[in-house]
């Protein structure tokens, strides 16, 4: 049994020293020195160049080293074997980290006060409570349920949306399409946390920003994405920061990355760009959960955090 490492975005170095930390005797290979390719029966990925998955004859399981599957499912070749995403603590609390951040800058107009300290300004601004403003979580799942429960402790009035109905301590569950309207029209701040999917392709869009709640105490309507660029056209949300219908954006992820120097979006006044670091796979905190799933695939346990096709997230 074989595993190999296969990225065309990170280096193999760190991936493959870690795991070897873990297991000194796996036979662990890095792409593109896949030696015999029959050999390999497992692979961890992120980003793999489209056909090489399928030059493997024996390839039981890929896992993917983030949450998101988008990244694998983009290959048109890939084979038909089980697909296990990343369910871990680690990447989860930095996504949570990055949310309540992100949704604090807005709520206590940091970069207002950054622009004023610049032209040593002392003048203070009208601010809401959190209980006054409205945030809402559009995508439900690990991650979503997670940053919406911690934002819920620090006082915001918070609500998700998502296919199914959720049960989260402190936060309002709105599901399906016949939801989504009412759970926009109460939301001050949307918080993006979808997988990319043939469904959800294009989903914020200027109709989805025109939805958002004009009447809220403080800061809003302000978009946070931080799932996938994929989800959001980004020519509406510039249109919609220029027509007064969005006060403000954060972005990590965008259509295209690393976004393009021409992108209106770097130099927009209030959009906050990031590079898609909101939670990074860090190979000390994974590397074991692949080893663990390997090994509970080997002794004939079911695989956790399996991948369903049909919905492709
Ligand atoms: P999950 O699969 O646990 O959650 C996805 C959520 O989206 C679920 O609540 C699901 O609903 C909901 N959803 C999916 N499609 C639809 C739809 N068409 N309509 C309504 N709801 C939908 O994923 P995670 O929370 O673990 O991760 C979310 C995404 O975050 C990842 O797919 C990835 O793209 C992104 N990500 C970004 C990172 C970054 O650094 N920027 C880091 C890590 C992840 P239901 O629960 O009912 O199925
Ligand atoms: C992920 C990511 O999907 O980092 O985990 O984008």
């Amino acid at each position: 049994m074989a595993l190999l490492f296969m990225s065309s975005a990170w280096d193999n170095d760190t991936w493959l020293n870690r795991t070897r930390a873990l297991d000194a005797a796996i036979d662990l290979r890095g792409w593109p020195e896949v030696g015999d390719a029959q050999d390999i029966r497992y692979a961890m990925v992120w980003k793999p160049p489209a056909g090489e998955l399928a030059k493997l004859p024996n390839l039981q399981v890929i896992f993917s080293l983030g949450a998101g599957v988008d990244h694998i499912f983009q290959d048109p070749a890939l084979p038909d074997c089980p697909v296990v995403r990343t369910v871990d603590n680690n990447l989860t609390m930095r996504m949570s980290e990055y949310v309540v951040l992100h949704v604090l800058m807005h709520h206590r107009q940091v970069r207002r006060y950054g622009a004023q300290q610049g032209s040593k300004i002392w003048q203070g601004h009208a601010q809401a409570g959190a209980d006054e403003v409205r945030v809402g979580v559009l995508g439900m799942g690990v991650l979503g349920s997670d940053a919406a429960a911690k934002l819920a402790i620090m006082g915001f009035q918070v609500a998700g949306w998502s296919n199914s109905r959720k049960s989260v301590d402190g936060v309002e569950s709105f599901a399906g399409q016949p939801e989504l309207k009412a759970f926009l029209n109460r939301t001050d701040i949307l918080v993006a946390l979808l997988p990319l999917t043939p469904y959800t392709k294009g989903f914020i869009n200027r109709h989805l920003l025109r939805e958002l709640a004009r009447d809220g105490q403080g800061a809003g309507p302000i978009l946070i994405n931080t799932g996938r660029g994929g989800v959001q056209v980004e020519a509406d949300i510039l249109a919609a920061l220029e027509a007064g219908e969005l006060e403000a954006a954060t972005l990590d992820v965008f259509e295209t990355e690393p976004l393009p120097e021409a992108s209106a979006l770097w130099t927009h006044p209030r959009v906050t760009v990031t590079p898609h670091n909101s939670a990074d796979s860090d190979p000390r905190a994974l590397c074991g959960s692949v080893l663990e799933q390997i090994r509970r695939f080997e002794a004939g346990e079911p695989l956790e955090n399996l991948v369903d096709r049909e919905r492709s997230y």
